[in-house]
């Protein structure tokens, strides 16, 4: 199951605490003052990374935590630093600051993104003598590190959607295009969280089926049209067992309207799947009727692999 949100709570490490301390040797009983600095704590940084199962670890890590900063010693030894904190989150991936509200989306592998500073190592006492304060008794503690609850939510960069209503051939039609096995059944709702899979360098998206009202939540509703929203294709699957395509076309645009409307400006490819059960008079029929409201209208079937070989040029045009 694809991990797609999760919460999680953000430790930066913190400062190591300064140390109070005099020198003592041969010579000198009591010297003076020679605690030295704490390290800072590490920082956690998120980096994007090509993966789009990468958020599966937050499902039991919930908590993740930066190194902390060592704390000072004698003779001026400073504390080490705690060492910087990387976490791999998939590409697409939108944070939200749950107490500031603020967001941020990972775009690509190379940017690193400060999540939470770590606390600054405090002063040891060597660095509060003075004139007037040649043994400073006191040092400064290290600074807690940053703590934030973020919510991660993976919105999936895939090029190409399949939708359309349940049982229509979405995930069949992805078995065929790629090597994603997903479940397939003879029943509405088999799928239940998206699939993917790559076809040609392109990521294919099958989400579970919608149906009348989804955009406001039912059935498995507008949980996975955020997947499409960033796709450059639409694959629209209509089953040519339908008893008004006409109907189902419309039902599954008004969805897409009624949850974002710039879906309906996407390319859309229609397809009458299931050719296979209808005799050629009908399917030449249902076909005309599809041909009326979108010009890129394809019969096609998973048992006849001229008419799959013929969709494939078609969904490479994604640029
Ligand atoms: N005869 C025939 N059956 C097909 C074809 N494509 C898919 N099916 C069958 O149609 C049924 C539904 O297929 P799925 O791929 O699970 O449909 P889906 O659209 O993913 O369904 P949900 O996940 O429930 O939305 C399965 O029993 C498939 O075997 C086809 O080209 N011809
Ligand atoms: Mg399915």
């Amino acid at each position: 199951m694809l991990v797609d949100e999760v919460t999680i709570t953000v430790r930066a490490g913190n400062g190591g605490n300064g140390s109070v301390n005099f020198k003592r040797n041969g010579q000198t009983a009591k010297g003076g003052p020679d605690g030295g600095n704490g390290g800072n704590g590490g920082s956690v940084y998120f980096q994007g990374v090509n993966d789009i199962t990468a958020l599966s670890v937050f499902s039991y890590k919930k908590v993740i935590e930066g190194e902390d900063g060592v704390n000072g010693g004698r003779q001026n030894l400073y504390g080490r630093n705690g060492k910087d904190l990387i976490v791999k989150v998939p590409i697409g991936t939108f944070v939200t600051d749950l107490i500031s509200k603020e967001t941020f989306e990972i775009i690509d592998e190379d940017t690193k993104i400060l999540v939470a500073s770590g606390g600054k190592g405090g002063r040891g006492n060597n660095e509060f003598k003075s004139a007037t304060n040649q043994t400073p008794m006191y040092a400064e503690p290290g600074e807690p590190g940053e703590v934030k609850k973020l919510f991660l939510e993976l919105k999936l960069v895939a090029d190409i959607g399949l939708i359309g209503l349940p049982n229509s051939g979405k995930s069949t039609l992805l078995s065929i295009l790629t090597n994603a096995h997903p479940k397939i059944g003879d029943y509405p709702f088999t799928t239940l969280e998206p699939n993917l899979g790559v076809y040609n360098g392109l990521i294919i998206s099958d989400i579970p089926g919608l149906i009348e009202g989804a955009s406001k939540g039912k059935g498995l509703g507008d949980k996975f049209l955020k997947h499409v929203e960033k796709t450059k294709i639409l694959v629209h699957c209509i089953d040519s067992n339908s008893q008004d395509i006409k109907k189902d076309y419309k039902l599954i645009r008004k969805e897409l309207e009624d949850y974002n409307p710039e879906l309906l400006k996407k390319r859309e490819i229609v397809l009458l799947t299931k050719k296979d059960t209808q005799d050629e008079k009908t399917l030449k029929e249902k076909l005309n009727l599809l041909k009326k409201l979108n010009k890129r209208v394809f019969a096609i079937s998973v048992f006849d692999d001229a008419s799959i070989s013929y969709l494939r040029p078609y969904l490479e045009e994604v640029s």
